[in-house]
Formats: C-alpha cells, structure tokens, sequence
C-alpha cells in the first residue's frame, strides 16, 4: 500500500474514532490525575469482602449486567426505592440479585472515599466495572484492563426495567434480539452467557423444565435426577443451587462442555447449543478457553460502554444508592 493510501486510512481511523462517542468518552487511567491508585483500593476491599463471602463473586457479576441492560451502565441498578420512587431495585427481576453484590459495592466506595483525593471522584457506575474485572480474575477467569469515565444515572425506576432483561426461558432468536437492542452481537451473547460457569439460581426459574409435563427432554439422563433430587417440586422458593454443577466456583470453559453434555442449566443456555446458529461457537469454545477468554474480555469491555452517561446526563453520586 502506497503512504498515501496509508495515510488516508490512518486519517479515516482517527476521525472514526472521534466520531464514535462511546468509546472516545470511556479510557483507561482515566482517574490517573484524581484517584490515582484507584484500582488498587477497589480490588483491596473487594478481596475483603470475598473473605467475609464468597457469594459476593457471581453477585458482582451479575450487578454489571443487570446495570448496564437497564439504563446503560450507570449504576441505576444501586438506587434505592423511596416513598415516592419505585427503582429498579424493586422490580421483581430484583430478587434474585444477591445483597453481597450491592454491598461490595458500598464497601468499595466507602474504602474510596477514606482517602482524601479519591472522596466522590471516582462514579459508582466505574467502581461496578472495576469489582466486576477483580471478581472474574479472582475465580480464575481472565485479566483484563477496563476503561473508566462512566458518570453516574440520574433516574432509576423498576418500570424501566420491565422487557429489558432477557428470560431465562427465551430462545436464540429472543436472546439475540435482546443483546442486539444493546449493540451486542451474537457471538457477545454467547461470550457472555459463560458468565453462568460461576454462581446461583433459585430452585424456582427450573422447576417448570426438570418436573412434569414441560420437562425439557435435552436434560442429560444423569443430571436430572441430581435436579430433581436438589429442586423438589415442593422446595423452599429461597433455595439456591449452583448453575455450572462441575466447577461452581471456577471462572472456566466448563460452561461450554456442560453444555454440550445437557448439562445446561436454563432453556436459555442449553439453546445455545440446539440452535445451530451458536453451536459451532459453543463447540469452539468447549475445546479452548484461552478463545473463550478472549472473547469473553471483548464482549465485557463492549458490555461497559453501553448507554454510557456523560455531561449532563450524569454525575458522581456521593452515595452510590442514593441520588445527590
Ligand atoms: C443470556 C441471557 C441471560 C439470562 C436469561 C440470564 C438469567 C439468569 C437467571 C435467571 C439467573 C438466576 C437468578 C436467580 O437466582 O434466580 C442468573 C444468574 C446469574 N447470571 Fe445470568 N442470565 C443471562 C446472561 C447473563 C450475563 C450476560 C451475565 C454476566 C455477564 C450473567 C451473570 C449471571 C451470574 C454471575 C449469575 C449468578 C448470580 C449469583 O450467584 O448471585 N448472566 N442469570
Ligand atoms: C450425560 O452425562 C454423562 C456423564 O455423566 C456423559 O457420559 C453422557 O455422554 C451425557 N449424555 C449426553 C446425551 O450428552
Ligand atoms: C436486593 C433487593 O433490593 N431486593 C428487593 C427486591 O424487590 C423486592 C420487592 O419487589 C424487595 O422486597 C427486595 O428487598
């Protein structure tokens, strides 16, 4: 290619870049001049709270996720209902995300704000981010650097919640459509999916598909018993089971070979690999982690730039679970 030519890609580049708003806003070091060992604060009173609870780990997980599909990430997800303010918080999608997840949060905030130059610089919506890289690191899963800059939400509503998340009992098409409304892609969904190597669900999202007539048939032989045995039909709603039933407590490709062995632990999961438009991607990444681990890091810095609050559609809240 001649310099010319090279030049005028390089041109074309630069002005895409700047035009393209959601990732020119978010970089990395972005608190370099005002909190500059900000990371470092929030992995140490993560680690903490790891220490007082494992669970904290899915639970931080999925806090990123529930924030940034409703609302973009803002940490809308954190608000806290008043007389006058259903938040999302409150929407019944909301019972199943763990207390540890919102508290890890406030702890890590808390630890910010003891030193001086970090107090309020630093947005609830970034900390998400940033615990959310250390938990997966922390299990196993990759390390990855994150881009900061986010401004913290100024609404949250449990309505704004209602169609936004995608169903445990959806289907390729509904799961892509879903993702698709977030700028993510197929292979993003399926990336993002094998969040569900680590973590809980309540008994309640599967009894409909390991108990009668709407048994799901693509449940392995062998596993369905074990289901059965840990959801009765008749179980207490509170109880809580381990999702990957191999490696629970590891950030790994399990997620993928359990999937290939029925061992899926929502319709949503095991469709990913009946569907024959996200199978071979499911047997890739069965086969390699380090691919999967790629893609998962991709998927999650795309995942961060969703909806993203600058200027005056945000701020930095003083409390990350009440407006300022
Ligand atoms: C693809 C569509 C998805 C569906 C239908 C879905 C659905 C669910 C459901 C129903 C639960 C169990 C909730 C309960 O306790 O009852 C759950 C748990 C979880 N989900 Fe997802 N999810 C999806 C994608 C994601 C994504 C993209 C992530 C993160 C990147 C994620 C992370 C988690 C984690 C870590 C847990 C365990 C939470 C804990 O142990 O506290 N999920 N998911
Ligand atoms: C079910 O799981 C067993 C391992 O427990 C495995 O050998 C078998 O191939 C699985 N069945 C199917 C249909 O994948
Ligand atoms: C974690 C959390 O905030 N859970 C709330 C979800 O919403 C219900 C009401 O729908 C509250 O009772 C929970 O406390």
């Amino acid at each position: 290619m001649s310099t010319n030519k090279m030049n005028l890609l390089s041109l074309l580049l630069s002005l895409f870049l700047t035009l393209n708003p959601t990732s020119a806003q978010l970089r990395r070091n972005f608190y370099a001049g005002s909190c500059p060992n900000v990371e470092q604060i929030v992995r140490n009173a993560l680690g903490q709270k790891i220490q007082q609870s494992s669970i904290t780990v899915p639970a931080v997980l999925r806090l990123y996720f529930h924030d940034c599909f409703v609302n973009g990430c803002d940490a809308s997800v954190m608000i806290d209902s008043t007389k006058n303010n259903k938040a999302e918080k409150d929407h019944p999608e909301n019972l199943s995300l763990s207390a540890d997840g919102f508290d890890a949060i406030v702890k890590a905030k808390q630890a910010l704000d003891a030193v001086p130059n970090c107090r309020n610089k630093v947005s609830c919506a970034d900390i998400i981010t940033i615990a959310t890289r250390d938990v997966v690191n922390i299990v196993g899963g990759p390390w990855y650097d994150v881009e900061l800059g986010r401004l913290d939400g100024l609404s949250s509503t449990a309505a704004s919640v209602e169609g936004m998340l995608p169903q445990p009992t959806d289907d390729v098409s509904k799961l892509t459509s879903h993702f698709a409304k977030k700028g993510l892609s197929l292979d993003d969904m399926i990336a993002l999916s094998g969040a569900h190597t680590i973590g809980l669900s309540h008994c309640t999202q599967v009894l409909d598909r390991i108990h009668g007539v709407r048994q799901d048939p693509s449940i392995n032989a062998t596993y369905l018993p074990q289901l059965r045995d840990l959801c009765p039909r008749d179980v207490d709603p509170r109880k809580e089971i381990f999702m990957d039933p191999t490696t629970p407590g590891k950030f790994d490709n399990v997620y993928y070979q359990n999937l290939q062995q029925g061992r899926g632990f929502f319709k949503s999961d095991q469709a990913l690999f009946s569907d024959p438009r996200s199978k071979p991607t499911v047997n890739l990444w069965a086969s390699n982690g380090q691919l999967f681990n790629q893609a998962f890091v991709n998927s999650m810095i795309k995942l961060g730039r969703v909806g993203v609050k600058t200027g005056r559609d945000g701020n930095i809240r003083r409390s990350c679970e009440t407006f300022n």
